[in-house]
């Protein structure tokens, strides 16, 4: 697979067409919503090139492939583009279908969907605290809404009783939810999981898959990236 070199923005040149055979990922490499896909395109063995995006600079050739311009997109040789991360992400588990990731059972699928809308509703405190105590706001209010929400997904995987949410291995639900635990300590957010003994078991569980090991960096660098975007100037090459 090719690896994903330093950010284009604007001015840049657009990347020419999608070799036949693979499928290009637009991304910036500590966001998110594009690791769901980086980590559904590396369980799944898709053969892909990266091409990083300078989002504070976007280019304009960006901006035509998806109008939001926000990563993830993808796009296939043929020109197709998608984009939303649970969307690229099911669109690469329909297409390459060795190793999927999604039940095939419609109410596990729909239960898999549900928790993601609920899981909707607690990525945003990974923004909204930080932004607040950059601004020497009190948190605390927050911190309980969020630890009661993290109580909420702790009950639900307590009451499956199998060691991922969507069973006893690995699946789709678990990849769109992992990016925010990886950082749970970079937005000094960890004490939140302190009365979810189960989610914490499962984060563990998480951080031995061979994917997560691959696709994931370190607290460290996600603190250096982190700081230099709260200094309003992120180095989306850090690193590199
Ligand atoms: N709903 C989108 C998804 O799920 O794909 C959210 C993606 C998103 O917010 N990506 C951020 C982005 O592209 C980077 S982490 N930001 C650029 C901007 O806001 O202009």
């Amino acid at each position: 697979m090719a690896s994903s070199g330093k950010c284009l923005g604007k001015g840049s040149s657009p990347p020419g067409p999608v070799s036949n055979g693979r499928i290009r990922l637009y991304s910036m490499r500590f966001c998110p919503f594009a690791q769901r896909t980086r980590l559904v395109l590396h369980a799944k063995g898709v053969k892909h090139d990266t091409v990083n995006i300078n989002l504070k600079d976007k280019p304009d050739w960006f901006l035509k492939k998806n109008p939001f311009g926000l990563v993830p997109v993808l796009e296939t040789p043929g020109g197709q583009v998608i984009y939303e991360s649970p969307i690229t992400c099911d669109y690469l588990d329909e297409v390459y279908p060795e190793k999927k990731l999604l039940p095939a059972d419609p109410f596990e699928k729909a239960q898999q969907k549900m928790l993601l809308e609920h899981f909707s509703k607690v990525s945003p405190y990974f923004y909204r605290i930080p932004t607040m105590e950059r601004n020497g706001e009190d948190t605390s209010k927050l911190e309980e809404e969020l630890k009661e929400k993290l109580l909420n997904l702790n009950e639900s995987l307590a009451g499956r009783k199998t060691k991922f949410f969507g069973g006893d291995s690995i699946t789709m639900i678990d990849y769109m939810i992992w990016p925010w635990f990886e950082r749970m300590e970079t937005f000094g957010l960890k004490h939140c999981m302190d009365g979810a003994p189960d989610l914490k078991a499962w984060t563990e569980r998480m951080l031995q898959d061979p994917t997560v090991k691959t696709i994931m960096f370190d607290t460290e660098t996600h603190k250096a990236f982190y700081n230099s975007y709260k200094e309003g100037k992120p180095d989306y090459d850090y690193g590199l």
